[in-house]
This record gives C-alpha cells, structure tokens and sequence, in this order.
C-alpha cells in the first residue's frame, strides 16, 4: 500500500504542477501514470534491485509464504520483482516454471501493497507446432499470427487470456494494479519463434503493434506499461532494428549475462554491459523512455565479487530505473540454475555490500 499511497500523493503533486508524462496509453490508469512519472523520478535517486520468481521459490525450496533468497541473505525483498507468464496462453492454471497463477495473482498483490513495482515476462508456446517458445525451427510463426494470418483468431484467444490475467490484478480497494510487461523480449536473438532469424523486422514490429492495440484499445486493459528488451546488441542500429515506435513502448532495456564461468568472461560480460547501458540510456534520453536492464547474471555466480566489481562498477555509471537478476531454480535438476546468492551462498557477502550501496535500492528504499 505503502508504494500506492506515495504514487497518489506522488500524483496529486504532479498534476498541480502539470507535470505528469503519459505512458503509450493515454487511457492508462491514475496509479499506472503514477509508476511511469514515479520511474522517471526514480533515475536520480539511484537504481532498483529485481529478482525473477523471488517470492515463489528459490534454490531448493518451493511455495514458502513470505521467503525469498534475496531477503533470506539481505533482510529484504528486491524492489522489483519479475513474473512469467508462459502457459496462461493455453489456459494452463501453473506457469512453465510451474508457478500456479492464482498464486502469482496473490505474489503481486502482496508486492504492490509493500510497495514493489511488478514486472512480467511472457514466453509464450508456439502456436504452429504446439510446442514451447524455444521451438523456433519454422520462419513463418509470427506470420501467422499476423491479421489475415491463419493462426490470428487462435491468437487472440491467447491474448484474451493475458488481458484477464492483467485485469484480474487488483488491490485489496479493487484497483487496478499497474504492471511492466516485458513482451516478445531478446528478439535480437534467433532461440524464439519471435527471434531475429524467424521473423523479418516488419514482422515482429506488427506483433508487437498488434498485441498493445489488441490489449489496450480491444480488451480495455490499462493497467500496463510496455517495456521494449532485445538481447545484447551491437549499436544503436541493432538496438532499433526491430524497434515499433516510440508511440508503443515505454520502458527500453535490454538482456544480457556473463557467457562463462571465468574472469574472461566477466571481462567480457563488463564491455557488453557498458556498450548496451550506452546503447539504451541514450536511446532513452532522446525518446523520453525509461532505461532499464531487463535481465542479467551470472549462472550460479562462481565469481565471489561478481556484484560489487563486476555490476557495481558498470551500472552506476548510468542512470537507469532498475536491474532484474534471473530466478532462482527450486527444481531438484538445475541445482547450478540460480542468479542470486541464497543464504550461505559464496556471493552472499558480495550481494550484501551491493544492496547496501546508497544509489542501489531495494524495497524499504523505495517506499
Ligand atoms: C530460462 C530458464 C528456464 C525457464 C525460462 C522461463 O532462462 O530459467 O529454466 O523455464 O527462463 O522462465
């Protein structure tokens, strides 16, 4: 409630000063205009901790009320927390990383009355062959998706689903809670079906003006912000290769992890962050969008500094609204798939110092 009630007295200061910006839909909430004007502010007072799945499980545990691994080694929740919404599409009742959704609902819920901000992302099966978003041994998938496209109809029963489930997140008052959605993400990559070497630019610049149009101005959901997050890219050019338009999107980011275990990788990793945070601040600065990492880490963080000497130390050259590290797997196969330290970790100490920093916010810091 805490983050609802500084966005409203947030908002009632702005609006006397007629200082409120608009996110792409001019229909958006109060409180959805209240986080984007409450994450431009945010640029100056430093940048936002994220963790994907984190009130779900962690590494080793599963459905814990109250856990996290975050605040299980820092005594707090991050500030942002991301979700997923693989599997909502095809009606199932629990996500592709086997999280129920009535449970995400109840996650979120908690998250905005304690004053985080909510961010989703969505890898949606492929609707040609049935088979998850990895599958993307056909170049045609977005094509049928398209208007006119033999697979339209079928979509947007899937898109009717994702808007449910967006006006279906509301506060114990029954308001709207306003929510980041990070869709048809690391598309500069080829390992989805709405990947580089699966759709043409044009293509995917339809889907994704298709899909704001279908849920904003079809299925009246006003509650999103749109958040634009390709993989690592080259320049500028790449960046907006696939770009729709600033009329619809939001929040500019991007995904990017270290590609090893080794200080070379680290090293590498560093040069490819800085040269995106360059990439997407910029492009940020002159479009009037907000910059942000969508995704980073380290796979099981073998480097025991990796949060104060290799993110630190690159990210707070920039102002950008937050980081989101990626979850932390409960299944009992991917013991080594987690990017935040959990208690006892050889990174915890490092993560600590990290949080602790002053222009490096958590949830306490952002109420
Ligand atoms: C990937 C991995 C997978 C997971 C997917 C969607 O990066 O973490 O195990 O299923 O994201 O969350």
């Amino acid at each position: 409630m805490a983050l609802a009630v500084g966005l409203v007295a947030c908002k009632q200061k702005e609006n006397a000063t007629e200082d409120m910006k608009l996110p792409v839909d001019k229909n958006a909430t109060a409180e959805t205009v209240a986080l984007y004007n409450h994450l431009f502010k945010s640029l100056d007072k430093g940048i936002m901790v994220g963790h994907q799945d984190d009130l779900a499980y962690g590494h080793s545990w599963y459905k814990e009320d109250g856990r996290s691994d975050v605040k299980d080694v820092t005594g707090d929740y991050p500030a942002i927390i991301g979700w997923e919404l693989g599997y909502l599409e095809i009606g199932k009742e629990i996500n592709l990383d086997s999280v129920y959704f009535s449970d995400m609902k109840r996650y979120i819920k908690e998250t905005y009355e304690r004053g985080g901000i909510t961010t989703a992302s969505w890898h949606g099966d492929n609707i040609v062959t049935g088979e998850n978003a990895w599958d993307c041994k056909q170049d045609s998938v977005v094509r049928t998706i398209l208007p006119n496209g033999s697979n339209h109809a079928k979509y947007l029963t899937w898109l009717d689903r994702v808007a449910d489930f967006f006006l279906d997140l509301k506060d114990k008052d029954g308001t709207l809670i306003p929510v980041v959605f990070r869709m048809y993400h690391e598309h500069t990559g080829n390992w989805f079906w709405w990947g580089s070497e699966q759709c043409t630019p044009e293509e995917y610049k339809q889907l994704w003006i298709m899909t704001v149009e279908y849920l904003r101005d079809k299925k009246n959901v006003h509650n999103l912000l749109y958040a634009y997050s390709p993989s690592e890219t080259r320049d500028e050019a790449h960046f907006l290769e696939r770009y729709p338009g600033d009329e619809y999107v939001d929040i500019v980011g991007y995904d990017c992890y270290v590609p090893g275990k080794d200080s070379v990788a680290v090293a590498s990793y560093k040069a490819a962050m800085d040269r995106n945070l360059k990439i997407v601040t910029d492009y940020a600065a002159k479009s009037g969008k907000i910059p942000v990492i969508g995704e980073t880490g380290m796979e099981s963080i073998p480097d025991s500094t990796y949060f104060t000497q290799a993110v630190y130390p690159v990210i707070s050259q920039y102002k950008i609204a937050w980081v989101l590290f990626w979850r932390n797997a409960w299944e009992s196969d991917k013991p080594n798939h987690f990017y935040a330290p959990y208690a006892g970790h050889s990174s915890a100490n490092d993560f600590k110092e990290f949080v602790s920093k002053p222009d490096i916010l958590m949830n306490a810091d952002i109420k």
